[in-house]
């Protein structure tokens, strides 16, 4: 297999591989909402998050997948809301959302702390629907929130499914969002596939069986960190994430990500030890040579707790680290 150089993957990728039918409407939804943030002077986060599918077929039958649950991206765009930024929360469909992820279907199924009682003034009225005493002060933080968020229309909401939606999305949005300068931050929490089953090498059909076993061969995803660095979004603050299971590989790995791409931060994460230990790998100070790379340990304990007295998220102490050094950049020497 010949290896592309990134640009050139990228634009062959985009030259090759057909756009999402609604993407002409999601872009006009992200300009209106960036126009408005831009008025307002404000920062704004793109965040991605949860798994991206590969499909096999072109009608749609067999795809591939993986596990991410969105929880890292929902959690973080919460934590960023709450830190004055207005947030585009690109996710796959029917992953965790910020707000709702507290009542999650299947962890905290919401239904649970709902309770019927008889109207006390008509029996012949309906029912009221009350809130588990337990349950109240949780709920009525969350709801608070949220719709605080849903009145000043500070979170702007995309979805994906698959890979080729993701890139497509990410590229455009990249775009719209450059007009922001060094205001806009990209926090790329999405788990992207590394592969992919270009159109013009998929079945139209359902893949058949009675052949024997299945052999596919998969292109490499093209590396869009950099055009979208270098072209896309030159000024932005990029923060990307790098998922290993292998300990031992995540800080070099996090590592070649910084160099080869040179962004701002690479965030590692184990995934079995991601809830409560990340590793920042950044530039000691940006434009210095690749090796002068700093590593910094983001540690909680199982059983710490925030101000409330809840059970404390990783993602509070990373978006707060981030916040104060995307203003460092705001405020930092242009080169
Ligand atoms: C991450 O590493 C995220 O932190 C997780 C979050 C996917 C682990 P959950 O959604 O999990 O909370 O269940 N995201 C990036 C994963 C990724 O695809 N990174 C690429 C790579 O590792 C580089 S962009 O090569």
């Amino acid at each position: 297999m010949t290896t592309l150089d990134s640009d050139e993957s990228a634009e062959s990728y985009f030259g090759t591989q057909l756009p999402p039918p609604t993407l002409d409407q999601d872009i006009a939804g992200v300009r209106s909402f960036v126009h408005r943030q831009r008025g307002l002077n404000r920062k704004v986060v793109l965040v991605t998050s949860g798994g991206t599918t590969v499909p096999l077929e072109l009608n749609v039958v067999r795809f591939l997948d993986n596990f991410s649950a969105g929880t890292r991206g929902a959690t973080s765009a919460e934590y960023f809301l709450k830190a004055g930024y207005a947030v585009i929360f690109m996710h796959r469909q029917f992953s965790l959302q910020p707000f709702s992820r507290h009542y999650s279907h299947s962890t905290n199924p919401f239904l649970d702390f709902l309770e019927i009682e008889p109207n006390p003034d008509k029996s012949s009225a309906p029912p009221n629907i009350t809130v588990t005493r337990s349950e109240r002060d949780g709920l009525l933080d969350v709801l608070t929130a949220y719709k605080s968020v849903q009145q000043s229309g500070l979170l702007h909401t995309l979805t994906f499914v698959n890979v080729n939606e993701y890139l497509w999305l990410l590229r455009a949005v990249s775009q719209e969002l450059s007009v922001l300068g060094r205001s806009v931050l990209y926090y790329l929490a999405a788990a992207v596939s590394d592969f992919f089953l270009p159109r013009q090498k998929m079945s139209e059909h359902k893949i058949q069986s009675g052949k024997g076993s299945l052999l596919i061969e998969m292109d490499q995803v093209p590396k869009i960190l950099k055009p979208m660095i270098d072209e896309w979004s030159p000024d932005g603050f990029v923060v990307s994430f790098k998922l290993e299971t292998d300990p031992a590989l995540l800080v070099p790995k996090s590592r070649a990500a910084l160099e080869r791409y040179g962004h701002h931060l690479v965030i590692g994460n184990d995934l079995h030890r991601r809830k409560h230990e990340v590793v920042f790998v950044s530039r000691e100070h940006q434009g210095t040579a690749a090796r002068d790379v700093g590593i910094n340990w983001l540690r909680i304990s199982g059983d710490a707790v925030n101000a409330r007295g809840h059970p404390k998220e990783i993602e509070e102490d990373i978006v707060a680290e981030l916040t104060k050094r995307h203003q460092a950049w705001i405020e930092g020497p242009r080169s």
